[in-house]
């Protein structure tokens, strides 16, 4: 293995976080390994990327964990020994009352933030403890996983999920060197709020209207930043939330 570049496997490269962290660690010259569902997009990415680093693109739903399993199994020898996992892909749908929710919604939810998530560190977890030490599983929480909010519901649930399966990983993966991470961010803008309000352009601009979000590049930095502790580090949970945000106590229904 000696000679060869960091390998990065992104879920969800076609936009936001996963995108911006594909062109760091392709700047940063890692081998990248870039999936989603948008092969037109991540053709592009590929071709922007290829002068800096070896980019692998593949078209891939987290939902199907045999086309995740097939992926994996034919990995080409020069990404195959993969360092770190970033599982980025994922999303919220129906920012109203549980009530509100079509059971589709909280399915696709449900498979892609939660199901997509286990697919794909099943698939991975033999090359992650192969790799040793220096290996990372990066979990793209939320600050919905920790903090309740209205509307939130499956979306959040599905967050809390992915911070105790990260708990429970490191404990099972002690004595292997595998780092897990739960990155947790809060408000910030990329193409999330468009796709949880079904292509509402205005609503995506009313909630980042006169704030300052974080952006997915400084997500990008988060994640590259832990991808590169010391091997002995492991940050257990990140939570990340720009300036502007804050809590806002609980709220009282009153007769
Ligand atoms: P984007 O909508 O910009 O990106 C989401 C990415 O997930 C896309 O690349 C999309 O690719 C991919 N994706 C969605 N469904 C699937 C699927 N079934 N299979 C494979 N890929 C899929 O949003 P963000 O970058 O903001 O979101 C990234 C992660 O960050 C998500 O897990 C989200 O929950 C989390 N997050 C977002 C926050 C925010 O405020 N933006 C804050 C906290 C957490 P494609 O459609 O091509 O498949
Ligand atoms: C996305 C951040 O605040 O909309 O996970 O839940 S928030």
């Amino acid at each position: 293995m000696s000679g060869q570049k960091n390998v990065v496997f992104i879920t969800g490269a076609t936009s936001g976080f996963g995108q911006a962290a594909a062109r760091l660690f392709a700047q940063e010259e890692w081998s990248v390994i870039i999936t989603g569902r948008r092969g037109d997009r991540l053709k592009l990415l590929e071709e922007q990327l290829a002068p800096l680093a070896s980019i692998y693109p593949y078209v891939l739903d987290v939902r199907d964990a045999e086309s995740v399993a097939e992926m994996v199994s034919t990995l080409p020898e020069e990404f195959s020994h993969i360092r770190t996992l970033i599982n980025n892909a994922g999303l919220a749908l129906a920012p109203v009352k549980s009530q509100e929710v079509s059971l589709q919604d909280w399915h696709t939810m449900i498979d892609t933030n939660i199901k997509g998530v286990v697919n794909v560190t099943h698939a991975l977890l033999p090359k992650l403890i192969e790799y040793g030490k220096g290996a990372s599983i990066i979990n793209v929480g939320s600050i919905a996983g920790e903090w309740p909010y209205p509307g939130s519901h499956v979306y959040g649930a599905t967050k809390a999920f992915l911070k105790q399966l990260s708990y429970n990983l490191r404990c099972d993966l002690q004595g292997s060197h595998v780092r897990v991470t739960d990155l947790a961010p809060g408000l910030a803008k990329t193409e999330f709020t468009l796709v949880r309000t079904g292509g509402d352009e205005k609503a995506t601009e009313d909630l980042y209207k006169n704030t300052i979000p974080l952006s997915a590049e400084d997500i990008a930095q988060q994640l590259y930043y832990i991808a590169n502790l010391p091997d002995h580090m492991n940050i257990n949970r990140l939570e990340i939330m720009p300036v502007c945000q804050a809590w806002n106590g609980f709220s009282i229904e009153r007769e």
